[in-house]
C-alpha cells in the first residue's frame, strides 16, 4: 500500500467541493490555434509545430469566480468539416463556447456564421465568446478590427484580440467565458 505524502494530505485539505462543473467548447477552422489556446490558458505553454487534434479531447481548469468553486472543462474538438455530426453531439449540455478565427486568414472569419449557427441550434442560450487569434504576427494580418467589431455587434457578444503565441487576452477571454457561462448555468439551476 502506498502511503500519503504530506503534500497528498495538504492537498485534499485544501480541495473544496465543486459548485458548479461548467461545460465550454472550443469553435471554429482547423488551425486558427483552438489547442494553442487552450494549452496557453491551461498549461501556459505553447508549440509553434503544428498538430492537427484528432477527435476530441479535453482539458480541466479550477477556478473560484463569483464566490464559487468552479471546475471549467474545456472540449477541444476538431475542425473538419466531416465530423460535422460529431461536433453536435459534444454541444450538447455546453454552457458556452470561444468562437474563434485567425486574423490572418480571412477565410476563417468568413465561416464564423456556420460555427455560430450550428452552437445556437443545439444550445439556444449558450454564451459565446468571439476571438481574432494570432494577432502577434501584426503582418499579416488581414481581417481588420472593424470588421470583428461588426460581427460583434451584430451577435451582441464579447470580442477579445488574442495570441497564444505570446499569451496575450487569453486569460481574460476564458475568463468572461466562464463567468458569463457561470451566470447562465446558475440561472438554468433558478428555474
Ligand atoms: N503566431 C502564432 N501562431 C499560432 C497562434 N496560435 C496558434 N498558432 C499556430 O497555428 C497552428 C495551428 O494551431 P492549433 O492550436 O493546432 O490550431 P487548431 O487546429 O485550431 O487547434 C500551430 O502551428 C500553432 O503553433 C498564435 O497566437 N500566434
Ligand atoms: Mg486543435
Amino acid at each position: 500500500m502506498s502511503k500519503l505524502a504530506p503534500t497528498d494530505v495538504h492537498q485534499r485539505i485544501k480541495d473544496k467541493p465543486t459548485d458548479f462543473g461548467l461545460k465550454v467548447v472550443m469553435m471554429g477552422d482547423g488551425a486558427v490555434g483552438k489547442t494553442s489556446l487552450v494549452l496557453r490558458y491551461t498549461q501556459n505553454t505553447f508549440s509553434p509545430e503544428y498538430k492537427q487534434s484528432l477527435g476530441a479531447s479535453f482539458a480541466v481548469q479550477d477556478l473560484d469566480i463569483q464566490r464559487q468553486h468552479v471546475k471549467l472543462v474545456i472540449w477541444d474538438i476538431a475542425g473538419q468539416p466531416s465530423f460535422q455530426q460529431v461536433r453536435r453531439h459534444y454541444y450538447s449540455g455546453a454552457h458556452g463556447a470561444l468562437l474563434v478565427f485567425d486574423v490572418t486568414k480571412p477565410e476563417t472569419f468568413m465561416t464564423l456564421h456556420n460555427w455560430f449557427n450550428d452552437f445556437r441550434r443545439v444550445v439556444p442560450r449558450g454564451e459565446i465568446v468571439l476571438v481574432g487569434n494570432k494577432v502577434d504576427i501584426e503582418e499579416n494580418r488581414i481581417v481588420p478590427q472593424e470588421a470583428a467589431h461588426m460581427l460583434q455587434r451584430w451577435w451582441n457578444l464579447p470580442y477579445f484580440e488574442t495570441s497564444a503565441a505570446t499569451a496575450t487576452g487569453v486569460q481574460d477571454a476564458f475568463l468572461l467565458l466562464a463567468n458569463n457561462a457561470l451566470l447562465q448555468a446558475q440561472k438554468q439551476t433558478n428555474e
